[in-house]
């Protein structure tokens, strides 16, 4: 038999470790991994049409199947082309493994054509980076970059020069046996004491539930029913933390609702749970704060903390709970629901068809679009107004998954996410909510839709701007300008790549374009023409408080109407 080459090695080795496919764009440099891919059934090669693509939808499939995935790129551009995607996924905490191919090992160091060094850029961007120069280091370099890339939940990179790539293996196989492993991390006894007698000492207290309560679901309500606390989710955690929730006050943010803010705002004690909740101003100044997170590190991090824990959500609320008293006080409890029974109603009677007449209100398509879908239906919304959209209008129900670039912020990542979530769960419905800046940005990855017989349906915002940076030119009291979007008919474009083509021109054809769109068998795109300037910043914001701020540094909420703020000194008028 042939001696296996080092490219063998490595897909094997991938293969063994329960990698069914590799995203990218082929490439001289990466001839020899490409060759030996077409010669073995997994992992499986799936071409798109841009290397951020291949990392963005590696990292969608990591997120939804919490096991590593895998993209590629080609040397010099090729490989740059994903630094973007792969920020995301590092900075989202997926499990993203890059193939970055490099030039030929004896011209490194020439300035060839082609020539980066990929151990230099993607250093920012990952775990750990590396290349290999000789045989002997495959698999070992390999199975240090999975294991790094899983155990830490990040990106890992290795570089691989192509003709290394088409050596002889040294090594028979992956050294590596082992099942991922699953430790049990929580506070010790010492501190689970101290942190129930803490717990049963307050009385007005309010969660703060991030996307590190996936899977805690039983405990964290049965946590919140014993503190009587109202949650609050963050965006990550939406998923996670919504659904079949009786303590639910909706997101806090800028992009929260109003009863999200204030719950937080009125507490005695903010628990944070499996949290980066990132906006320091939306922090309380004089509650006690306990803060519980698997990583040390993101102790303290967004707010001060009185009180920091390392533990994994569930085995700490499961060694917590026989702790806790029942808090008999349902004051605080009862206000945070009552507040966000009016703040929700207010956000459900903006989301309107308006007697069928334009124009369409954005947030009346993703009510659409989230009483349309199906029970386990996968969503990814653009950074952009359709963010918004969804945090307000998705209802999430334990099955359903929402993803976006939540962390990073990067445009574009809707669609490629949605490619990956399709390839990953072929048989599930899978929405993405593009902004239509965002969706030109990375508009070629259309054709992967058609070549890969994708199933997926884009629903266009079409505002013809870049709507969210309208909106925070106005906060900080300057005029628009450079957001105007000359739009094509996307709809043109799509029947052109081989997609079912839509366009909504008024209310009434919201609902059954989009529900000929979903149960079109295969690709389907439904631009929707909606109003640009959903939420005009309040006149109360004066250009001297804005000046020198963002929008994320302004101590207020967007309640949904643009006619008010909820600001800090009303939550002050709040207070008991
Ligand atoms: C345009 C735009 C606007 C936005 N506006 C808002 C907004 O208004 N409101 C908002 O909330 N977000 C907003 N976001 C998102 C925001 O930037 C953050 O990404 C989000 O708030 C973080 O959510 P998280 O804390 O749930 O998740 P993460 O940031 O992912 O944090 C999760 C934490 O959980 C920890 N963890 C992981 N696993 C476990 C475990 N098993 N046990 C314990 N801990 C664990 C991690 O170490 C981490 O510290 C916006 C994003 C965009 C793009
Ligand atoms: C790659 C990248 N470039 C620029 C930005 C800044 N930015 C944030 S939102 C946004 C507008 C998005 O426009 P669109 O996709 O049309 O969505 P809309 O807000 O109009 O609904 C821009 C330019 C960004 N976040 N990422
Ligand atoms: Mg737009």
């Amino acid at each position: 038999m042939a001696k296996k080459n080092v490219a063998e090695l490595l897909l094997e080795t991938l293969a063994g470790a329960g990698v069914e496919r590799v995203y990218g764009v082929a490439g001289d440099s990466l001839n020899g991994i490409t060759d030996a891919m077409r010669r073995r059934e997994h992992p499986r090669w799936m071409h798109v049409r841009h290397e951020e693509t291949a990392a963005f939808a590696a990292g969608a499939e990591a997120h939804l199947t919490g096991r590593l995935a895998v993209c590629a790129g080609s040397c010099g551009p090729g490989n740059l082309h994903l630094i973007n995607g792969l920020y995301d996924c590092h900075r989202s905490r997926v499990p993203v493994l890059a193939i970055a191919a490099q030039i030929p090992s004896a011209e490194i160091g020439s300035g060839y054509f082609q020539e980066t060094h990929p151990e230099h850029l993607f250093a920012q961007c990952s775990h750990y980076c590396e290349l290999v120069s000789q045989p002997e280091q495959m698999p070992r370099v390999l199975e240090i970059a999975i294991q790094n890339a899983l155990s830490k939940s990040g990106v890992a990179v290795i570089a691989l020069p192509g003709d290394i790539a088409l050596k002889d293996a040294v090594t028979d196989g992956p050294r590596l046996h082992f099942r991922p492993p699953t430790p049990q991390v929580r506070p010790s006894e010492e501190e689970i004491n101290v942190l129930a007698d803490v717990l049963n000492r307050s009385t007005a207290i309010t969660i703060l539930a991030g996307a590190g309560c996936a899977g805690a679901h039983a405990e964290l309500i049965e946590l919140a029913g014993k503190l009587k606390a109202p949650i609050v989710h963050a965006m990550r955690g939406k998923e996670f933390v919504e659904y079949d929730n009786p303590f639910d006050v909706g997101m806090t943010g800028l992009l929260g609702f109003s009863s999200g803010y204030v719950a937080m705002m009125t507490c005695d004690l903010l628990l944070m749970l499996g949290t980066d909740f990132p906006y320091q101003n939306f922090f309380p100044e004089h509650a006690t704060v306990v803060q519980i997170d698997l990583r040390g590190e993101q102790l303290g991090r967004r707010t001060k903390v009185d009180f920091g824990y390392v533990g994994d959500t569930k085995t700490t609320l499961r060694a917590l709970l026989p702790r806790l008293k029942q808090n008999e006080n349902e004051g605080h409890l009862r206000e945070s629901l009552e507040h966000y029974r009016t703040t929700r109603k207010s956000l459900d009677d903006l989301a309107t068809a308006n007697s069928g007449k334009k124009p369409i209100h954005p947030q009346y398509v993703a009510r659409v679009l989230d009483e349309l879908a199906t029970e386990d239906a996968i969503f990814t919304c653009d950074v952009g107004t359709p963010t918004i959209w969804a945090a307000r209008y998705l209802k999430m129900n334990g099955k359903r998954r929402l993803l976006g670039s939540f962390t990073h912020g990067s445009m574009a990542n809707a669609l490629p996410q949605a490619i990956g979530a399709q390839v990953s769960y072929p048989g599930r419905q899978v929405i993405s909510m593009s902004g239509d800046g965002g969706f030109a940005m990375l508009m070629g990855d259309l054709l992967t839709l058609r070549q890969h017989k994708l199933p997926v349906k884009l629903i266009i915002f079409k505002n013809d701007s870049l709507a969210f940076v309208e909106l925070e030119m106005k906060a900080a009291g300057i005029l628009d300008f450079a957001t105007d979007l000359h739009n094509p008919d996307f709809r043109k474009i799509a029947e052109g790549a081989g997609l079912l083509g839509l366009r909504a021109e008024t209310p009434d054809q919201v609902e059954p374009m989009v529900a000929q769109a979903l149960k079109h068998d295969g690709p389907a795109l439904v631009e929707v023409l909606v109003s640009r300037q959903e939420l005009s910043m309040p006149p109360t914001i004066t250009l001297e408080q804005a000046k020198g701020f963002s929008l994320f540094m302004l101590k207020a909420v967007l309640n949904g109407r643009g006619d008010e703020i909820i600001d800090l000194a009303r939550v002050n008028l709040l207070r008991r």
